[in-house]
């Protein structure tokens, strides 16, 4: 194989994913692979045709041979397995959500810069073709400077049946999902100084919170909601969808179900269909989330290769991890949290 040589933790549910984008990337491919249970670490070798496979992760590090790690595994072994990394001077993605609190995230985002290596957390909504179809809009200038944004994931897909412990946890929705569309806030409207949220739990059959209204002051003065919920019925499922209304002070821009872009200014309205691609082992409706993993993984190895930072580096994510914690505190005191004195 030439170019950049991975190894991969964890291979459950999404690293399926992971492992077909790996395959699309130029300039890297995986070439070992570990997970603690035996029979995932057989079918994702099997599937993929990888012969080197660990069972542990200090073992897979002891022999070395690859350049970077992708991590997958979910976010209880984040802090150990991106610290291993570290101390192995192998540079490391590490999927969301990065860790159980901010103070491990800030420890992990240290142990990296201290080792030199880069990392980068696999947050990749931004990456989905019609958010980045937006953030051209407003980059070229459509709308003026927007003042006020809506950011909104509302389904009743049932994500427990391939993910079955995201009802197990005490959080859900704002830790699994929410993280997401707060990352979107952040890079469509910029950084955020104080958040207000409120949380429920409709379903009854699992332990966290699948509905939250969150209200964000930007820095720059704008106002956005993000509301995220997997209690309601539609009655065309928008999963995995993330619908943006954006108003400026030159016009506005939608970005309706069924993958619309609607701009309205001085000239008119203007509609495109930013629909994602459904790559080769793609499948709908997540082919949305499938297309920007393939992105992700190719801006790793391009940024990797350039020595540049990338666009959710470990130190960039702790903006959007502070706003998951802002949000719960709020939820849970009734008040506003000053998001720039967590940081
Ligand atoms: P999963 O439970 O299906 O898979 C995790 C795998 O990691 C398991 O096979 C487990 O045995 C293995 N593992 C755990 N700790 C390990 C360790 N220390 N060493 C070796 N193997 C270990 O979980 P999943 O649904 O695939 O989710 C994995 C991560 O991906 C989670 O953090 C989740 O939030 C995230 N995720 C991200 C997206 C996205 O779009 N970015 C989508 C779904 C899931
Ligand atoms: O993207 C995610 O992290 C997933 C899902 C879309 C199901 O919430 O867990």
């Amino acid at each position: 194989m030439t170019g950049l040589k991975g190894a991969l933790i964890g291979c459950g549910f999404f690293a399926i994913n992971q492992m077909h984008a790996w395959k699309d990337v130029d300039g890297a491919g995986i070439v070992a692979i570990c997970d603690r249970d035996p029979e995932r670490l057989k079918i994702v070798g099997d599937q993929f045709g990888i012969v080197r496979r660990y069972s542990d992760a200090e073992a897979m590090f002891a022999d070395g041979g690859f350049d970077f790690v992708d991590i997958a595994t979910t976010v209880q072994s984040h802090r150990a397995l991106v610290e291993m990394a570290a101390r192995n001077k192998v540079p490391a993605i590490c999927q969301k959500p990065f860790a159980k609190t901010l103070a491990d995230a800030r420890a992990m985002v240290e142990a990296c810069r201290a080792a030199g290596v880069a990392l980068m957390v696999h947050e990749n909504f931004r990456w989905q073709t019609p958010i980045q179809a937006v953030r051209k809009a407003l980059d070229a200038g459509a709308i003026g400077t927007p003042f006020w944004g809506r950011f909104s994931f509302r389904s009743g897909y049932d994500v427990f049946s391939g993910q079955p412990y995201l009802a197990e946890g005490e959080r859900f929705i704002i830790e699994d999902l929410g993280i997401h569309t707060l990352d979107i806030a952040r890079y469509i409207l910029g950084d955020v100084s104080g958040l207000t949220a409120r949380t429920k739990r409709v379903n009854p059959r699992i332990r966290g919170e699948d509905v939250a209204t969150i209200l964000l002051d930007h820095e720059n003065g704008a106002t956005s909601v993000v509301d995220v919920s997997y209690a309601t019925r539609l009655p065309k499922e928008p999963f995995p969808e993330t619908l943006i209304e954006l108003d400026g002070s030159e016009g506005t821009i939608r970005l309706t179900q069924g993958y619309g872009l609607e701009i309205t200014n001085g000239r008119g309205t203007t509609r495109m269909d930013v629909a994602p691609k459904l790559l080769s082992w793609a499948s709908r409706p997540w082919h949305n989330i499938q297309e920007s993993v393939f992105a992700i993984e190719q801006h790793w190895v391009d940024q990797l290769k350039r020595g540049a930072e990338h666009s959710t580096s470990g130190a960039d994510n702790l903006k959007t991890f502070a706003l998951v914690e802002a949000a719960y505190d709020s939820a849970a005191q009734g008040r506003t949290i000053d998001v720039r004195a967590m940081l």
